[in-house]
């Protein structure tokens, strides 16, 4: 039986990674931090909590003495580093945290494998916000990066440290440069899952107004239970590289409200621009969106589409579900938690 270490389980990929790899006879030992409240509900939601299989292992991605014993002691052939300060608008504000735990975290993870064994197949969850600012459309392995984040730059380092250890101590360290993948299972401070939970909560009368940042923002959105595929496909690949996973399509988050609305059954009007900019329901006549200019960030990333043709040819990995049925799954997954009063 196979060994892998995700670190991060308690996030949205950690948790379907490790649903993938249960399912594929693996013995995963999934990564928690110690908090107050330890949040287990993701992999509560998927009924893998207690599979005898998941070792749940109390672990910090700054530790670097931790991070040794840990891979000395579970000796994995794989690990997927998914842990990091994910969200980009909070990179704004806690730059150097960022840079501890998404930057330097991924070193000592790659040191740990350096000392304990370099044969261990590493994955780094590198970002399309590497990207930043737009140097080619549609962005592939060959586009220039250009951060716009200190999320973004910590990022790149990770990616970096990743290809350098490659190259100078042979391990088998690949980069999947994933665009935004989300799911039922996304944290609420993300765009979709915002707004999801929103719609869920207006139609359902526990809300008057869903406030937005930038709705012109235009993102490649694909579904993050197929993305974890595309990263275990990494790891099994004859070599260690780094590849795109995206859809291959860019829609607004203004697009995406629309969406969303929809899948409870509200039209909406757009009337405005920038920060006056409100969504009205055709029905009612009643604002349910409105900009709030606060929620912009300082710098921002206008458009992202990825070109995933390298990972199709090499992995055959695809991304299949569409954006307005991702959009309809999230919808339906939050009326329902908003009706049944979910505690996450
Ligand atoms: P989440 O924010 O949902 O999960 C992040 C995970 O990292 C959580 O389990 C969190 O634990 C853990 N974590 C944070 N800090 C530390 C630390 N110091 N030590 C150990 N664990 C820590 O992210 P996603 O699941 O969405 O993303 C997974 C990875 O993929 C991340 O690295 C992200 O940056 C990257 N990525 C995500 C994309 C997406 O669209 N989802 C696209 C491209 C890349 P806790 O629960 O305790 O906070
Ligand atoms: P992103 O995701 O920054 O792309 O990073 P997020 O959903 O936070 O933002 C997407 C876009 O929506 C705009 N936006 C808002 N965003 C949030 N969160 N809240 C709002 O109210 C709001 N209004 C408008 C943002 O400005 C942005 O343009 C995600 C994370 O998962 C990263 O970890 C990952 O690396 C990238 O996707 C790929």
């Amino acid at each position: 039986m196979k060994k892998a270490i995700i670190t991060g389980v308690t996030g949205q990929d950690g948790a379907y990674l490790a649903e993938f790899l249960l399912e594929n006879e693996y013995e995963v030992y999934g990564t928690y931090r110690r908090t107050s409240a330890v949040n287990f509900w993701r992999i509560e939601e998927l009924g893998i909590e207690r599979h005898p299989n998941l070792h749940l292992v109390e672990f910090d991605l700054t530790d670097q003495a931790s991070s040794i014993r840990m891979v000395q002691e579970i000796r994995p052939q794989e690990i997927y580093n998914l842990a990091a300060q994910s969200f980009v608008g909070v990179s704004f504000e806690q730059p150097l945290t960022t840079a501890h735990i998404t930057a330097l975290g991924v070193v000592h993870l790659l040191e740990a494998i350096r000392i304990v064994d370099p044969k261990i197949r590493f994955y780094q969850a590198s970002t399309s916000e590497m990207f930043g600012e737009v140097q080619e459309i549609p962005q592939t392995e060959a586009t220039p990066f250009y951060p716009r984040s200190p999320y973004g730059v910590a990022k790149l380092y990770a990616h970096w440290m990743t290809i350098n250890y490659r190259e100078s101590y042979g391990i088998f360290g690949s980069s999947g440069i994933l665009f935004n993948h989300e799911s039922p299972l996304r944290g609420r401070e993300f765009v979709t899952r915002k707004i999801t939970d929103a719609v869920a909560k207006i139609a359902l009368g526990k809300l008057d107004v869903l406030e937005l940042g930038n709705m012109d923002a235009k993102r490649d959105w694909g579904f993050a239970k197929e993305y974890v595929e595309g990263m275990w496909r990494m790891l099994q690949a004859d070599k260690p590289d780094t590849f795109v996973l995206a859809t291959n399509r860019t829609e607004t988050v203004r697009d995406f409200v629309t969406m969303a609305f929809k899948a409870a059954g509200i039209d909406l009007r757009f009337k405005g621009k920038n920060e006056n900019e409100v969504a009205i329901d055709v029905a009612s006549g009643n604002v349910l969106v409105r900009v709030n200019s606060q929620l912009y960030r300082p710098a921002e990333v206008d458009l992202l589409i990825g070109n995933p043709t390298k990972a199709k040819d090499v992995l055959g990995w695809e991304a299949k579900t569409t954006l307005e049925e991702l959009c309809v799954m999230m919808v339906r997954e939050d009326m329902r938690r908003n009706e049944i009063g979910f505690s996450f």
